[in-house]
């Protein structure tokens, strides 16, 4: 799967995607990474990128030209591709548009700074517009990289072989359990004894119960969600009849 980024600050992208997983997939060719300098488009003396806006008002808009040049060098050397603008006004980003977009042979995506792009931009070049969430950042390149990095886990081989990014929590809507690694007591605290039982079906009822425990009291609009067989159904009883949500300690420690 290919990635073009257009950008002003191109810099932005280099030590994230170099670490660690993503800088294996990209060894491995398993996608690929290019980022697009904007002001490269600009072709006035100054290599302007901005302006004010018409009507007035606070800060810069990015300018149609230079990005209008830029997608349409893009598009001249690998025509069909699926173009996203970041923007808190997009639609919500979750796990299934990260799998969703893993369809696209070619993702381009637009990463806006200051007040964000004239609307021209998004009326003429833009497929899709979408949001990492309920806050501003400074600009979409935070925002790029965190749709690389999760749409990129679903890619066959990313994970490496023994693991898929569908196995993990949100496929059946709960969040993950505990998880504990040696030392077995740190400050007092020691690991559930079922852990070390070596009893393999005790192991994964207690991680179902714990992760039906940790949805119920965090994310009670993921459960209702969910789909929950008979036996999730006791366990959940189960949790409630140990403590209600308002005796949670979650409530008052967050
Ligand atoms: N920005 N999800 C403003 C975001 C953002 C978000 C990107 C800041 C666009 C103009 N992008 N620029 N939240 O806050 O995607």
């Amino acid at each position: 799967m290919r990635f073009d980024i257009l950008t002003l600050f191109p810099e932005m992208f280099s030590s994230p995607l170099q670490e660690s997983i993503l800088g294996k997939a990209i060894e491995k060719g398993l996608i690929q990474i290019r980022t697009i300098n904007i002001r490269d488009f600009a072709l006035d003396k100054h290599q302007v990128v901005d302006d004010t806006p018409y009507g007035g008002g606070q800060g810069m808009v990015m300018k149609v030209e230079p990005i209008a040049r830029a997608f349409e060098w893009v598009k001249s050397q690998s025509p069909s591709s699926w173009r996203v603008y970041l923007t808190p006004q997009g639609k919500p980003f979750t796990h299934d548009v990260a799998r969703r977009l893993t369809s696209k042979q070619h993702l381009i995506l637009l990463c806006g700074r200051y007040e964000g792009v004239d609307e021209r931009v998004r009326e003429l070049f833009i497929d899709e517009e979408i949001s990492i969430g309920d806050y501003v950042l400074t600009g979409g390149e935070l925002a790029a990289l965190v749709l690389i990095d999760a749409v990129s886990r679903f890619l066959p081989g990313v994970l490496g072989s023994d693991r898929s990014a569908e196995e993990d929590s949100f496929i059946n809507s709960l969040l993950e359990y505990p998880q504990y690694t040696r030392p077995f007591n740190f400050s007092g605290k020691e690991v559930p004894e079922v852990l070390l039982s070596g009893n393999h079906s005790a192991i994964s009822l207690w991680r179902r119960k714990e992760a039906l425990r940790r949805t119920a009291m965090r994310r009670p609009d993921l459960l209702a969600k969910a789909s929950l067989s008979e036996e999730d159904k006791k366990l959940l009883e189960g949790i409630f009849q140990n403590e209600t949500l308002l005796e949670s300690g979650l409530r008052n420690k967050n």
